[in-house]
């Protein structure tokens, strides 16, 4: 009898503990990019004339940006942003010459999360980007994960409390488990 409640009161406690951490998960997930021209790292023998983005569904229609700088930090962009549906897009100057670029985009993700990330590239024969960026340079993997930590709303320390709380509260419910089954017993 008394192996029984122990059992059920570290049952109570397990099952506690996962609540509470599953509750602390990322709920929504955000939008990402899955196609763009330029890809990444393509080289261009003639200069694109637009930059395209294509999203895995509809990007918010106000805070869309797009740079395409070269390694002096001069942008090629020539033109408004055009967002329809999932598909961003922005006109590019006609007179770029050959040279190393990067595409730096920002958008805002339908559920209103900001998103962003670089897209190097390259046209004629010249060499990508050095730039001194390449320290804030994030792959879009990097980006991705990136997000998905601010998305869960909660930063580092929120989630160590939120799981301390756990193990508290499951300590808990076992010593009132193990306590009852005492009672019960006596
Ligand atoms: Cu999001």
């Amino acid at each position: 009898m008394r192996h029984t409640h122990l059992f059920s009161g570290a049952a109570a406690a397990v099952l506690a503990a996962l609540l509470i951490t599953a509750s602390s998960a990322p709920a929504i997930a955000h939008e990402s990019l899955t196609s763009s021209s330029p890809t990444e790292g393509q080289q261009f023998d003639t200069a694109p004339q637009q930059v395209e983005l294509v999203f895995t569904d509809e990007v918010l229609p106000q805070g869309a940006e797009i740079a395409v700088v070269d390694d002096a930090g001069e942008d090629w962009v020539d033109g408004e942003v055009t967002i329809d549906g999932s598909a961003v897009t922005v006109p590019l100057a006609a007179d770029m010459p050959d040279a190393g670029y990067e595409v730096q985009w920002r958008v805002v993700s339908g559920d209103g999360h900001p998103i962003s990330s670089t897209i190097p590239f390259t046209v004629g024969d010249a060499e990508p980007v050095s730039e001194a960026h390449d320290d804030g340079h994030t792959s879009h993997a990097d980006a991705e994960a990136e997000e998905s930590d601010q998305s869960a709303g909660l930063p580092t320390w929120g989630v160590v409390t939120l799981a301390v709380g756990g193990v508290v509260v499951a300590a808990g419910v076992a010593f009132l488990a193990v306590t009852l089954a005492r009672r019960r017993r006596s």
